[in-house]
């Protein structure tokens, strides 16, 4: 399976780390370095246009879109930062091949940063994964499949769930045990 990262330049020291995320998850899903391909764009706002020519050309079985969207003086990042998810959602649509949005949208430099590879994660290591397991499962129905195991997590996801639960306990206290609630045997 070939994938291809497209990647904006705008604000590009957080995004080659998010680039870095996502080569890294696609490395360890065993894939070679011929088999993934990094595109560069002027800014977020033209990742959903690259992503569809690549999507285009059949040759990607998934494309990972990341960029940095962080809020200036004026309303171009919520156009810019809507466009992409939508833009992105759109390709995905028209043709079938999952492309995902590893794009950090944030009020301040400082949390860019931390979701690129900092202490909240790194958001293009989730979209590749996440790319990954959209790609495997498309491949499994495509062969006539029951699709691909969707309980299969990956690091990423581990932490993010794991992130989830803590949140959820924080706000809900903790989860009930699971199972039947009649004492005997049924
Ligand atoms: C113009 C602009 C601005 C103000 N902010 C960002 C940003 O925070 N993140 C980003 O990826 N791109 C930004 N851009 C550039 C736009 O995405 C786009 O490249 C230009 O508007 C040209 O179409």
């Amino acid at each position: 399976m070939r994938f291809a990262i497209v990647a904006a330049r705008f604000n590009e020291r957080i995004t080659q780390r998010l680039v870095a995320g996502a080569l890294g998850a696609l490395r360890a899903a065993r894939l070679g370095p011929d088999a993934v391909e990094v595109h560069w764009v002027p800014g977020s706002f033209e990742l959903a246009q690259a992503a569809g020519h690549l999507a285009a050309t059949g040759r990607f079985a998934g494309i990972v879109c990341v960029g940095v969207v962080i809020r200036g003086q004026t309303p171009h990042f919520e156009h810019i930062a809507r466009e992409a998810a939508a833009g992105i959602r759109q390709v995905a649509l028209d043709y079938g091949v999952p492309a995902t949005f590893g794009v950090i949208t944030s009020l301040t430099e400082e949390q860019a940063w931390a979701r690129a590879g900092g202490e909240v994660g790194n958001r293009g290591e989730e979209a590749a994964e996440a790319a990954l397991q959209m790609a495997e499962w498309v491949r499994s129905i495509q062969n006539g499949g029951a699709g691909a195991n969707p309980r299969r997590q990956t690091a990423a996801s581990e932490r993010a769930s794991r992130g989830h639960l803590h949140l959820a306990q924080a706000t809900r206290g903790p989860r009930r045990p699971q199972g039947p609630r009649s004492k005997g045997p049924r």
